[in-house]
């Protein structure tokens, strides 16, 4: 432990294993509910632990009797379980972060024609947000997105796109990269979609096909083989991260002879 590899939880004194945590059960709010949300922290090895909230939701408005079926908790206790910094594996970042103006200089002298970058969202998913963030001028976190790029041709083409008008925009337009963006991910339905994604690009397009990127606050960034496509950003990405990756996945190292 001295070496700081093994570390615990820390509330009011180091290493006091205190985590807080929420949940919902299907359970009208009351003493039953609460009982029930500490049985289930109990079992999650939270122990002691305290309901430091409890709220009833998907009825008239939060009490017992209103009519709520459904109570929302939220847990506060102890842990005993440690975390070994050692076993931590994730997924860096290989490529180098750039400024905008690397960016523009980097496919102006060495692609010599400009990026086509196409972004949407697919399925029913209308959570445009995201992908606004990344491509969107005003851009996210005090970076300007990727329409600020001279060097590059982004068109937005907005929410709930059919996987099959994708691929042909994608074909017609020349597009270098398709962003993608899934937000929804009730049933699976972000993984499922990305499938679909890289299975329609792959069998229109086969190894010709755009480079295939997706993103989404509960994507894991290790997942893209898995998925069938070349990259995913998880939450908080930043347009200055996904322009820099397409630098390096699509501009050659060396300016052409
Ligand atoms: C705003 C919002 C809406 C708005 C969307 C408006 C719009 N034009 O986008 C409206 C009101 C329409 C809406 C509707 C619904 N919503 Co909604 N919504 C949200 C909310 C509050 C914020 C999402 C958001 O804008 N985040 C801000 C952006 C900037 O963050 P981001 O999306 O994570 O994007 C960042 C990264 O993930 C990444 N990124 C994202 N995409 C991409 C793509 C690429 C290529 C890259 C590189 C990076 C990248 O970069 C971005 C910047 O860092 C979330 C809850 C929450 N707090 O997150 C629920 C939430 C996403 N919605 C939810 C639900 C359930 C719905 C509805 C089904 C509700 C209903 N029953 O009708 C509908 C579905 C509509 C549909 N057909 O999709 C759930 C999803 C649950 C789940 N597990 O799937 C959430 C989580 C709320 C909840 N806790 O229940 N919603």
């Amino acid at each position: 432990m001295s070496d700081g590899t093994i570390v615990r939880p820390y509330g009011d004194t180091t290493g006091d294993g205190m985590v807080q945590t929420s949940f919902t059960l299907p359970v009208p709010p009351g003493p039953r509910a609460d009982g029930a949300a500490l049985q289930l922290a109990q079992k999650m090895g939270i122990e002691p632990a305290m309901v430091v909230h409890s709220h009833g939701i998907g009825g008239g408005g939060g009490t017992a009797g209103d009519g709520a079926a459904f109570t929302f908790f939220v847990v506060y206790g102890s842990v005993r379980h440690l975390v070994d910094l050692a076993a931590v594996q994730v997924e860096e970042r290989a490529y180098p972060l750039l400024s905008p103006s690397e960016v523009n200089a980097a496919i102006k002298t060495r692609l010599r024609r400009s990026l086509v970058v196409l972004g949407a969202c697919i399925g029913t998913d209308a959570h445009t947000v995201g992908i606004d963030a990344i491509l969107n001028l005003k851009g996210f976190a005090g970076e300007k997105g990727l329409e600020y790029y001279r060097e590059m041709q982004v068109a937005n083409l907005g929410a709930q796109v059919g996987v099959a008008d994708l691929v042909r925009t994608a074909r017609d337009r020349r597009a270098d990269a398709v962003l993608v963006s899934q937000v929804v991910t009730q049933r699976d339905a972000h993984l499922r979609n990305t499938r679909e994604l890289a299975g329609a690009f792959r069998e229109a397009m086969g190894e010709s096909r755009p480079l295939l990127v997706v993103g989404g606050p509960r994507f894991d960034p290790a997942m893209a083989a898995e998925l069938g496509v070349d990259k995913v950003f998880g939450r908080g990405t930043t347009p200055g991260e996904v322009a820099s990756y397409l630098v390096s996945a699509l501009v050659p190292a060396e300016e052409p002879a």
